[in-house]
């Protein structure tokens, strides 16, 4: 049996953050059937692996149990996994990081798809979006961080906090091609520094085989339409 099971809708967005975790620590995992997670997600709270409105779900096997809350996986995962540094700071910026990607899909999704992108509101969000993106090189410039080399935190290896700035700028621009060039400018630094984890031999194998499966999805729905009729 695979170490883990992971219930996700077969796109990146918030699954690849736990992929991209799993992959780098070498885990084995399995991806639940769509139709297993419809049926988990529409089960009785009472009755859930772990009470849940929205995947992704993670099972551990080993210990027995679920979580959910990309948040709450990602912290499980990277704690367990001697992903988060052990200095107070350092720990907590990983979950500013953390949240601070949560917050950047809202955005761009307009809040999982609550209203749809126009022309007009993509505009007016660039700014915002820059900022976004600048708020995460300025962290990194904090810690020595350059294009070429270092992370996020100043640590001497990747951290969670470098594979979540992996898993979200790197994956939304990949997908989301006409972004690259805005990151490029506004977070040079972290440019280069998702190519770099992009690099890493597990996260190539993983790329690989997640564009094989999803294509150039990145957070599907309507709300993905949407945003590539304005990009
Ligand atoms: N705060 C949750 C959000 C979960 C979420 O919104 N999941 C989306 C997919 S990315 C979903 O399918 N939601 C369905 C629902 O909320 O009913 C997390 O970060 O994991």
């Amino acid at each position: 049996m695979a170490d883990y099971t992971l219930f996700y809708w077969p796109i990146p967005f918030r699954g690849q953050f736990i992929r991209s975790v799993l992959a780098h620590v070498g885990a084995s995992w399995t991806e639940a059937d769509t139709t297993d997670l419809v049926h988990l997600k529409s089960s009785d709270p009472a009755q859930q692996a772990v009470p849940f409105m929205g995947p992704p779900v993670l099972t551990d096997h080993a210990a027995g149990t679920s979580l959910a809350q990309t948040q709450a996986i990602l912290t499980y995962l990277g704690g367990k996994h001697g992903l988060i540094p052990d200095d107070l700071l350092q720990a907590a910026l990983t979950h500013k990081v953390i949240a601070d990607a949560n917050d950047v899909l809202y955005e761009m999704t307009l809040h999982n798809g609550a209203q749809m992108w126009t022309a007009t509101s993509w505009t007016a969000f660039q700014p915002r979006l820059e900022r976004w993106m600048a708020i995460f090189e300025a962290l990194g410039s904090e810690n020595d961080l350059s294009a070429e080399k270092g992370f996020i935190l100043g640590t001497e290896a990747p951290s969670l906090a470098d594979l979540v700035t992996y898993s979200l700028w790197g994956v939304m621009t990949a997908q989301l091609s006409p972004l690259r060039s805005v990151l490029d400018r506004a977070a040079p630094s972290i440019s280069g520094l998702v190519d770099r984890i992009g690099a890493l031999p597990a996260q190539k194998a993983l790329w690989h085989q997640s564009q094989e499966q999803y294509g150039d999805a990145w957070c599907g729905g309507q709300i993905e339409a949407s945003l590539r009729a304005v990009i």
